[in-house]
This record gives C-alpha cells, sequence and structure tokens, in this order.
C-alpha cells in the first residue's frame, strides 16, 4: 500500500507540475496526462480495489451448502466453542477450537455480556460477538496447524487475556483434546 500510494502520490504531483507550468492552452499530450491518467488512471484503480473488496467481503459470508458448522460464544472473558468431535458428536469447549483442514466452516459468533470480537489473523475474517445476535462467517484453514486467535474488540480489564487456539487437524484424525495452547500466560 505505501508503495501503491507513493506512486500516485508522484504522479499526482508530476500532473499537478504539467498543469501549472502550462497554464490554459493545453497541448494534446498534455490533455492525455491530465484526463487519462488524472481521471482514468485513478478510477481504475479505484475500480479494482473496490472490486477486490467486494470478492473478499463475499468470500466471508456464510452460504447454504452443507459446510460444517461450529460456533463461538464470548463471555468477559474466555471464548467457549462447539464444534464436532472425535466420533462426529458436537463437544464443548474453552479457549480451544478444533476444525479440518481444507473443508470451508461456517461460525456462529454470539455473545453473552458485551460486544467481543471474534478474530483468528491468519484465517482473516474479523467478527463481532454481539450480545442477542448471531453473525455467520465464514472460513476455511488449509493445513493442519495450530493458529492464534483473540478478541479484537474492547471488553474489559480482562481483554488482553481473552485468546484462544484453533487447532487444525487432517480430516478424519482428531487430535487429543488439550488444553489452551494459548492461554492468558502468554498474553503479552
Ligand atoms: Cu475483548
Amino acid at each position: 500500500m505505501l508503495i501503491g500510494s507513493a506512486i500516485i502520490t508522484g504522479l499526482v504531483l508530476l500532473l499537478l507540475t504539467l498543469a501549472w507550468r502550462s497554464g490554459p492552452n493545453r497541448t494534446g499530450n498534455e490533455r492525455l496526462w491530465i484526463w487519462g491518467l488524472g481521471v482514468g488512471f485513478t478510477m481504475s484503480v479505484l475500480v479494482v480495489l473496490v472490486a477486490y473488496g467486494v470478492w473478499v467481503g463475499e468470500r466471508i459470508l456464510a452460504r447454504a451448502d452443507g459446510a460444517l458448522r461450529v460456533a463461538a460464544h464470548a463471555q468477559q472473558w474466555g471464548w467457549e466453542f462447539t464444534q464436532p468431535g472425535p466420533d462426529g458428536t458436537a463437544i464443548v469447549t474453552q479457549g480451544v477450537l478444533y476444525v479440518p483442514a481444507g473443508r470451508p466452516f461456517d461460525i456462529e459468533i454470539t455473545s453473552s455480556d458485551v460486544i467481543h470480537s471474534f478474530w483468528v489473523p491468519r484465517l482473516g475474517g474479523k467478527m463481532d460477538a454481539v450480545p442477542g445476535r448471531v453473525n455467520l462467517a465464514r472460513l476455511q484453514a488449509d493445513v493442519p496447524e495450530v493458529l492464534e486467535g483473540l478478541c479484537a474488540e474492547f471488553c474489559g480489564v480482562g481483554h488482553s487475556a481473552m485468546r484462544f487456539s484453533v487447532v487444525v487437524y487432517p480430516e478424519g484424525d482428531f487430535p487429543d483434546l488439550q488444553a489452551d495452547v494459548f492461554g492468558p500466560e502468554d498474553s503479552p
């Protein structure tokens, strides 16, 4: 973003200099620069950025295609997760979410007290946990690993300790249930 904005700023300054020097009687070449780059280039960049933003936003919308469903319940100051366990039936865990690798899942995000926010930076897609509402996000973890997640909305004195881990396991090979991988003691 820094490089892109530096290039665009440089172009704008160049166009400004051209316009400043030429006065009201512009040559065809200068018109090309001012309209082609000043307007055409800017609009093209904006359209590409907006299209990319819409595409990224669409990807984290839940769809009715039978994807795996899990749930995240936030409260001051911790996370409780509901997900399919080793034998496929639902289990409830504290601070650790288990999801299979390479398969999209929809996560229902709720809160029982104040507004929190579910965020696993490596998976993208940050979603608020709002009392009385169920927010849905679609996520996918591609390879088996353990990811760190956190509350991304200040929610009181225990906010910084409101971390959790996401254990991504190979499909069909549920790992041993474990305690918090990223517990409060790991918080900065
Ligand atoms: Cu918080």
